[in-house]
């Protein structure tokens, strides 16, 4: 018999490596985990892990005979400011590895007669507003408002949040008997922002960056103007909203995409949340044209009104508690050691 596991793909990432050690502590579940890279010496022993690629097709023709795949976190991407330098390769990663994995989850659920369900990370880079005016004016984006990105990986996020769509709902729509089809779940987040970690490649890195720099006492000077702002979440409620959505019963949920957030912050706003705790800190504003132009296109804010309605979803951390109960203490604690 196959083993059932929970596929996680991108494992080694920020968000993978969050996850794993919410579900190692909740010790229910097998995972299979799978990143180019091998995990962190801490996640050892604890996932059967795969280095391999998304893209690699041959390499999970051979994992369904070995695995029952009850789940899949698909969070392997090449995040939005490395995919601006690298956009065929974007494309690649972020659409071709996601229809692959997408097809496999088709299959395997007609195969099994029970849908495999599909938890897809979107994100704000879906989003694309014309100018600062309307970003003020429209701070808080429904799902299907704004939907014109300016970025690859956005573009391909909201490619694949449709393709996720199509899969779910009118895969084989052709065929005369209905197949038994996936289950697609999405949430575009904010910004996330670990304690742990340290993010690469993206372009709300700024406010990560500036803390883990500041917590080091290390200089950073930040790439966007200070009046910049897009919403923010923590780790913990970033996991939390992909285990609560994937826990959710399928007949609450009316949408396939969910936005979802915790606060709002400027760049400036982020920086006086730094000094407050770290008062010696040395945070500059070097605003790169580039990456600014990509963050006055992403939203000021989410509204999130549809998921805290069909699958009560809630943040545990506000700003306040975020920056004290979670981020500041942690940090502290990390670089201490
Ligand atoms: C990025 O900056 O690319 C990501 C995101 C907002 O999806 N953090």
């Amino acid at each position: 018999m196959r083993k059932k596991v929970i596929l996680i793909t991108g494992a080694a990432g920020e968000i993978g490596q969050a996850l794993i050690n919410e579900f190692i502590d909740e010790d229910r579940h097998d995972l299979l985990t799978l990143d180019l890279k091998p995990l962190p010496p801490e996640l050892f022993g604890q996932t059967i892990h795969i280095q391999g690629d998304v893209l690699d097709q041959n390499l999970f023709a051979r994992l369904v005979t070995e695995y029952e795949i009850d789940t899949i976190f698909h969070l392997a991407a090449l995040l939005s400011t490395r995919s601006e330098f690298a956009p065929a390769l974007a494309h690649q990663v972020n659409v071709n590895g996601t229809l692959a994995l997408l097809q496999l989850a088709a299959e395997q659920s007609q195969n099994r007669g029970k849908p495999v369900r599909f938890i897809f990370p979107s994100s704000i880079a879906t989003y694309g507003l014309p100018d600062l005016e309307t970003k003020t004016r429209d701070f808080y984006v429904r799902e299907w408002d704004w939907n014109y990105p300016t970025t690859m990986y956005g573009c391909n996020k909201l490619y694949c949040e449709q393709l996720g769509a199509y899969y779910g709902r009118h895969f084989q729509q052709l065929a005369e008997t209905t197949p038994v089809m996936l289950d697609f779940r999405s949430v575009r987040f904010p910004g996330l922002i670990s304690a742990y970690t340290v993010p690469s490649g993206g372009t709300s890195d700024y406010g990560p960056e500036m803390l883990h720099a500041a917590a080091q006492g290390k200089p950073y000077a930040c790439f966007v103007r200070p009046d910049s702002t897009i919403p923010f979440m923590v780790m913990p409620d970033a996991v939390k909203s992909l285990l609560h959505l994937w826990g959710a019963p399928r007949e609450r949920l009316t949408h396939d995409v969910y936005n979802v957030t915790s606060f709002s912050l400027s760049a400036a706003e982020f920086r006086e949340l730094v000094l407050q705790a770290f008062p010696g800190a040395d945070i500059t504003y070097q605003p790169d044209l580039r990456r600014q132009g990509i963050i006055d296109s992403w939203p000021a804010g989410l509204n999130d009104k549809l998921a805290r309605r069909d699958w009560n979803w809630q943040p545990d951390y506000d700003v306040q508690r975020a920056f004290e109960e979670y981020l500041v203490p942690n940090i502290r604690e990390r670089y201490a050691r």
